[in-house]
């Protein structure tokens, strides 16, 4: 008898330490993880939920606030999008301080900035030996200067972290579109860019091509590029057209409230992406982009986490019109709210002024910013909220409200080093002697923040409704955010009152304004600031006094960008003209008839003429 017990006693133990063991081993997967086709729902759910990211990739992601600094030709020429023909003499900043660039930035709570070292028009901030359309072709320091190297020195001095966009596609690149040409030449300046400035943390790819169907075809080599940054800087991240971090689908700066960084969609830069995401029906904008419906048809799960890219003003450069246009503390205060507190990162546009500079307006507004961060985020209103966590299914967890204290934001934060795994929460308040609902969530991941109506309460509860696995809660905590308002906004676009409009024609859109006016500009505003099939990119303007013999004023004009960042565009005439009908031939980025709506165009006209 002794002996049995003796014997079950060695057997409870060694099992213990298998299962021990076998806890200890368990699998985690780093930054992609293949199903064999053999899973249960349940089986992916759980190897879901050991999906991990990379060592880079959670530094990344700690980061939450990092800036874009666009700065090149078009700052000079008022564009969005150069189409490489700029004279590089234009390229002359007065007084170019990228000190105070990053000594603003960092003042104002920003961990990273990443330089348009080249932009779409292909003019490089750096004296590459790749092109002369650079920087060293430039009036700007006898073409002896360096935006690149100004900007690294200035980050080594401040301790910011750095990264660079490269744009592949290349409108001044004379072998753009002989793809393995231009290839080699994409690599060597990616190679000069990873090689000559110390240590680079992100890589930037924009995936932009305004082409169209009938311009230049060009086969990138994702691959080359991926091992070129790989085997230069092996700590960067690689960013859009990247595995590392994904673009959040939109440039509003609206991030998605239920936002999977384990997600079910294949990174473009794979040969095998097209056929799965269409597969399974993912795109860049969809949804919803790993819930357990997506992984019932899923093959493979990338860790794969969202940037939300948005600029402080109307457009990614600097124009002097826009001074007066930069998002309000309560816009930005909001994007915050819907990228940060949304399981992204941050990446906010500053783009510095003809001088070289940031400018005064957008200092004073990065600074208000600052601030109001500073004051909502530094007071935890919980006493136990950073106890780790570890929640089951169903489990609720109480904290301890410091009292005669209003709360109207919760934080949440999983520790994604061991995966994203919370499908479902709830957060309710005691109230009044029982529990109320204040909000409801979806995922969490690195950190996910819920804003309520104001409650006075001296309890919250949290409860994990579902999981993936057990949840690791690794921070809980609540704040009051001051209630911001904003003024309305006006339109400032058009300035000819519509009443007198009568539409001629609808394709092309023909206007008669009712009156003669002399007409300085003109502007496209998308229905809704949304992208559509059908929306205008590429145009032509005709003005004419009598509505049969018609001027073209604007032969090749283009809405650069607004596929993704459908705000208003207004555009200059070369001349201010006298004219009673307007029309706008325009053709969509496929090529195909445009359909602009009466409401969607607007004038600036000289006011004199207009009484
Ligand atoms: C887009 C570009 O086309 C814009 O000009 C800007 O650089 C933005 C960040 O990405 O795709």
């Amino acid at each position: 008898m002794k002996n049995l017990n003796q014997f079950l006693v060695c057997l409870f133990l060694s099992l213990l330490s298998v299962v021990g063991q076998a806890q200890r081993n368990t699998p985690y997967f780093v930054k992609h993880l293949q199903f064999s086709g053999n899973e249960s729902l349940e089986q992916k759910a759980v190897m879901a939920a050991r999906l991990i990211p990379s060592s880079q990739q959670l530094e990344w992601q700690k980061m939450e606030l990092t800036a874009f600094l666009h700065f090149g030709i078009n700052t000079f020429t008022g564009r969005e999008w150069g189409d490489g023909t700029e004279d590089p003499a234009l390229f002359n900043p007065t007084d170019l301080d990228a000190e105070q660039w990053v000594r603003t930035l960092k003042e104002c709570g920003f961990k990273m900035v990443l330089l348009t070292a080249k932009h779409h028009d292909g003019f490089c901030l750096w004296p590459t030996k790749t092109t002369k359309h650079s920087v060293a072709s430039s009036p700007w320091k006898n073409g002896k200067g360096d935006v690149v190297r100004e900007l690294r020195d200035a980050c080594s001095k401040y301790g910011m972290k750095f990264g660079v966009y490269l744009s592949p596609w290349d409108r001044n690149a004379s072998c753009y579109g002989n793809s393995p040409e231009y290839n080699k030449f994409f690599v060597a300046q990616l190679t000069e860019l990873l090689t000559n400035y110390g240590e680079v943390h992100e890589v930037w790819f924009d995936g932009a091509n305004g082409e169209g169907p009938n311009g230049k075809k060009q086969e990138y080599d994702w691959d080359t590029f991926y091992k070129t940054i790989q085997r230069l800087q092996p700590k960067a991240v690689m960013a859009i057209m990247g595995d590392d971090v994904r673009w959040v689908g939109n440039e509003k700066g609206l991030g998605r409230d239920t936002e999977w960084s384990a997600t079910v969609l294949t990174p473009g830069i794979y040969a095998r992406s097209k056929e799965n995401n269409k597969r399974l029906g993912v795109y860049e904008t969809a949804t919803d982009l790993g819930s357990r419906k997506m992984l019932e048809n899923a093959t493979e799960l990338f860790w794969y986490p969202s940037e939300v890219d948005v600029s402080i003003r109307p457009g990614w450069f600097w124009h002097e019109e826009e001074n007066s246009k930069i998002k309000s503390l309560k816009q930005l205060s909001d994007i915050y709210f819907r990228s940060v507190g949304y399981n992204s990162v941050l990446l906010l546009n500053i783009p510095p002024d003809r001088r070289g500079l940031i400018n005064e307006a957008d200092i004073s507004r990065l600074k208000e910013f600052a601030a109001y961060r500073q004051q909502v985020f530094c007071d935890n209103k919980l006493i136990n909220g950073n106890t780790y966590w570890k929640a089951a299914q169903g489990e609720k967890h109480v904290y301890t409200v410091r009292q005669n204290t209003p709360v109207n934001v919760v934080m949440l934060q999983e520790d994604i080093s061991k995966g994203q795994r919370v499908e479902n929460f709830i957060i309710e308040a005691w109230l009044n002697g029982s529990w109320q609902l204040l909000g409801k969530g979806t995922t969490i991941g690195y950190k996910r923040m819920l804003r309520f109506p104001e409650v006075m309460t001296d309890s919250l509860r949290i409860c994990i409704e579902s999981t993936r696995l057990d949840a690791n809660i690794m921070n809980v905590a609540a704040y009051y955010a001051q209630p911001l308002i904003d003024e309305e906004q006006l339109t400032t676009w058009n300035n000819l009152s519509r009443d007198s409009w009568k539409k001629i024609s609808v394709s092309p859109l023909t206007v008669d304004f009712g009156k003669t006016v002399t007409v300085k500009a003109f502007t496209y505003a998308p229905l809704n600031e949304e992208a559509k099939p059908t929306m205008a990119y590429h145009y032509k303007l005709y003005i004419s006094l009598n509505g049969t013999d018609w001027q073209e004023v604007i032969s090749n004009g283009e809405f650069s960008n607004i596929m993704h960042n459908p705000l208003p565009q207004t555009v200059a005439l070369p001349q201010s003209k006298q004219a009673r009908y307007i029309k706008i031939e325009a053709t969509t980025p496929n090529a195909s008839t445009a359909v602009i709506e009466l409401e969607e165009l607007g004038v600036t006209v000289i006011s004199d003429d207009n009484k």
